[in-house]
């Protein structure tokens, strides 16, 4: 049962009809009122002036490119203005704040209350049985953490978990300081993210980034935006979808709710200008009835001989094995499970019939399913059978979260390394890095919880609160023997401690850093230079890649690798990285050229990287519908007013819906059949191989959903998630696909 992780703000719910368009004047004032209001007048005029331009620093809300050639001087949305004012908040969590409030304290507050306190200022320290945080000096904190690493049985007892905001420069030192200690234990949110994208497309076209690039959005024909919602998470590809659209293209959206984003946008720097609307064909799908929807699409491919049989012939393998299980497929069965018409199935087909150019994206709505790996490989046999790979309009697009989740990954922070990347590091810093793979998010939180991990170290993130099963990760990491976290915020994580903790605070994105700049990488692998202008929030704060280094040298002083000189400027620790990670050569000279450099994509260029040099065809099992009867299958989605577990505010502005965010959105229809009422609260009960967890008090809201399906925000239901329950071949967990019951309150 969950009890104090999560506590509700007490407050009425106002429904509204949602919006019909997306963007708009709301959307600028909205940003605007959040920068502003948070930052003051001139401090946030001045973050939003540089955000995203050439010589300003990556907007750290998500990960969708920059235009190429001309910026307008606004290239910002809504919710980026968001995540800056988040981070330049004039308030401070300093030592004094500490001194006021105990652990428990700040444990009994709301996850939007601790948010709002500001930025943190000093090192702190929560000593065994200690009631309360204390300052303490950065080389105190150090030799903390050195200590405890070097008193663990292995190096694989310490986890070091990654949050994707962390810059290429960072995120290099980091892996390799890991790896220089001994262990590959480098999960991250990536694990809960796209690893199902990138499991499943490196199995099949033999690189797991997606192969579009954003003018690539001008020559598409049909565009298809499935289990993502641009309009909240990533505002700023509305504009590409309309310039597409006004391009010609036909846009095809697959959801269980008609996000208000999907349908319609208004640019909200075009005033005098109309709304567009963008999608064409609107597909109601179940929660998880995608499979079945995408081998619906191939059976009608294959029924009105749509398929591109040289491409099919000449570029892949394994296709009479797909032909053959779509052929004896059922269509009652692709209906039943999907929740799609045959006829609207057969619609969307013949918009892909109708060309090659076609592009699919995607973001979680696919990759948090059992069969999330599954999703994405239906997608790329649709995308093989039409030959749309390799040429200008087509390929896929899985839309990442994180602003440098995907840089992240290229610099190494994986826990299942390619021995050719370590061959690399070895080669080029003198360490020898460890070829056992190591723990992934899930996998950390089990080795915690049975005592196999002692240590936890994040570079930011959330992890209590990110995390599927709630109450399970907490006792995990409170049996860690120290838990360190370097934060920009407070959070959750930093209230469910091992025996002793650490918050490590650093500078954010947008802020000085010496005068030195970093890199990231954005969705479609262009790397890119972030400087930051504003003051630090606190003079005291180091920056990550400092923090590393400073750590790294008390823990392995006599480590061939000199921590501190290649912190010192991170043109060393570029020139390092263009040794170790192909497609980096002349890193410092190219990532400070106009707009960055491309990193090396094989399929786009039409060159599958598999072992065959094919792309691949696979087959997998419909999905069938499991549910008894008074069941549901819940997802946990975002609202308008989050950044993942930060909250800005309790509003879902595209959905309607004010002031309370512990709600449970289900069909009108399903209310009723199990008699109770809209605006009554409820118990949601989760269940899964015998086991069930409980979340208690939500609200009913009769939504426009599927029957069966049921939607809450994460990460208030993340108690109702299974640890175990993940995802085949990714172990990401299932968190758009958690079968519940709707209990009435006692
Ligand atoms: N403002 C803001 N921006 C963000 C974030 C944020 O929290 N706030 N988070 C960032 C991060 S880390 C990420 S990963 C991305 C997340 O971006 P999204 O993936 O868009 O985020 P979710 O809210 O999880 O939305 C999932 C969408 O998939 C749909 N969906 C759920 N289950 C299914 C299904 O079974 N099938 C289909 N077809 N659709 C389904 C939901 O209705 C919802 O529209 O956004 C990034 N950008
Ligand atoms: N149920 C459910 N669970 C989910 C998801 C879901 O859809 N449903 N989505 C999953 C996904 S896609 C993701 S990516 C994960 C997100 O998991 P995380 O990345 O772990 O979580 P965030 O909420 O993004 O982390 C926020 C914290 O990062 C810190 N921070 C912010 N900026 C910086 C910075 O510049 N540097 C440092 N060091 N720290 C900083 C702040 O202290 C802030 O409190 O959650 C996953 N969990
Ligand atoms: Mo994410």
């Amino acid at each position: 049962m969950t009890k104090a992780l999560t506590i509700p703000e007490p407050a009425p719910l106002v429904r509204k009809e949602p919006p019909s368009v997306a963007g708009g004047l709301p959307a600028v004032v909205s940003g605007m009122k959040h920068a502003l209001g948070q930052a003051g007048i001139v401090r946030g005029a001045r973050l939003l002036r540089t955000l995203n331009q050439f010589d300003g620093y990556d907007c750290p809300g998500c990960a969708w490119p920059d235009p190429d050639g001309e910026r307008s001087v606004f290239e910002f949305c809504e919710n980026g203005a968001k995540a800056i004012a988040e981070e330049g908040t004039p308030l401070r969590v300093a030592p004094e704040f500490f001194a006021r409030h105990s652990v428990a304290e700040l444990a009994a507050q709301s996850d939007l209350w601790l948010g709002k306190q500001g930025r943190l200022t000093h090192p702190m320290v929560l000593r065994p049985g200690a009631s309360h945080y204390a300052p303490l000096p950065w080389d105190e904190a150090f030799a903390l953490v050195a200590d405890k690493l070097r008193s663990l049985k292995t190096p694989d007892e310490a986890v070091f978990y990654t949050s994707g905001r962390t810059s290429n420069e960072a995120a290099f030192l980091y892996q390799l300081f890991a790896r220089a200690l001994g262990t590959n234990n480098l999960p991250d949110c990536s694990n809960m993210c796209h690893e199902s994208s990138g499991t499943g497309l490196s199995e099949t076209i033999g690189i797991g980034k997606g192969t579009v690039r954003l003018d690539d959005f001008l020559h598409a024909r049909v565009i298809v935006v499935i289990g993502q919602n641009p309009g909240t998470n990533h505002p700023r590809m509305l504009t590409a979808l309309q310039q597409a659209k006004r391009a010609g293209a036909k846009i095809v959206s697959v959801n269980p709710l008609r996000e208000a984003g999907l349908l319609r946008f208004k640019h909200p720097q075009e005033v005098f200008k109309g709304a567009t609307d963008l999608t064409d064909l609107f597909l109601q799908v179940r929660i998880n009835g995608d499979v079945a929807l995408l081998q619906g699409l191939g059976k009608a491919l294959f029924e009105s001989k749509a398929v591109d049989e040289s491409f099919v012939r000449d570029r892949t393998e394994n296709y009479l094995n797909y032909s053959a299980h779509i052929e004896r497929s059922d269509w009652a069965d692709i209906v039943f499970s999907s929740g799609i018409r045959e006829e609207s199935i057969r619609e969307a087909a013949a918009l892909l019939a109708s060309t090659d150019r076609i592009i699919f994206c995607w973001a979680m709505g696919l990759t948090q399913h059992e069969n999330a790996v599954d999703n994405v490989r239906e997608i790329v046999n649709l995308l093989l059978l039409r030959g749309a790979f390799g040429k200008p309009g087509a390929g896929v697009c899985p839309v990442r979260g994180h602003s440098n989740v995907q840089g992240d990954r290229t610099m190494g922070i994986w826990e299942k390394p390619k021995p050719a990347f370590l061959d690399a590091l070895d080669k080029a810093t003198g360490i020898s890095a460890p070829r056992k793979h190591g723990l992934d998010t899930v996998e950390a939180i089990h080795a915690l919880h049975d005592g196999r991990a002692k240590l936890f170290f994040a570079l930011g993130g959330n992890f209590v609160s990110a995390t599927p099963d709630t109450d399970y990760t907490a006792a995990a990491l409170r049996r860690a023997v120290l838990t360190a976290h370097v934060s920009t915020k407070l959070n959750r994580s930093h209230l469910v401690t091992g025996e002793t903790a650490l918050i490590l605070p650093c500078l954010g994105r947008t802020e000085r850093d010496g005068g030195q700049l970093v890199t990231t990488e954005n969705s479609m692998g262009v790397v890119q230079t972030s400087r930051g202008r504003m003051p630090p929030a606190s003079e005291h704060l180091l920056s990550e890649p400092a923090i590393v280094a400073r750590l790294a040298e008390k823990t392995l002083p006599s480590s061939k690798v000199r921590w501190n000189w290649l912190a010192e400027d991170y043109d060393r620790i570029r020139d390092l990285i263009a040794q170790v990670v192909p497609g980096t050569e002349n890193y410092n000279e190219r990532a400070r050229r106009h707009g960055g450099f491309y990193l090396p994509n094989g399929p786009r260029e039409g060159k599958f990287l598999t072992p065959t040099g094919k792309a691949r065809f696979t087959v997998h099992d419909l999905t069938r519908n499991q549910l008894k009867s008074g069941q549901f299958l819940m997802m946990t989605v975002r609202s308008h007013d989050q950044y993942n577990t930060t909250l800005y505010g309790l509003d879902d502005r595209y959905r309607g819906l004010k002031g309370d965010r512990r709600v449970v959105l289900l069909n009108a229809e399903d209310v009723d059949a199990l008699g109770l009422r809209e605006d009554q609260r409820v118990d949601l009960v989760s269940h899964f191989r015998g086991e069930t967890r409980t979340a208690q008090n939500f609200r009913i809201v009769a939504y426009d959903i599927p029957r069966g399906c049921a939607c809450t925000y994460f990460p208030e239901a993340n108690a109702l998630v299974p640890a175990r329950h993940v995802a085949r071949g990714s172990n990401t967990p299932a968190s758009k696909s958690v079968v519940i019951t709707v209990e009435q309150r006692a």
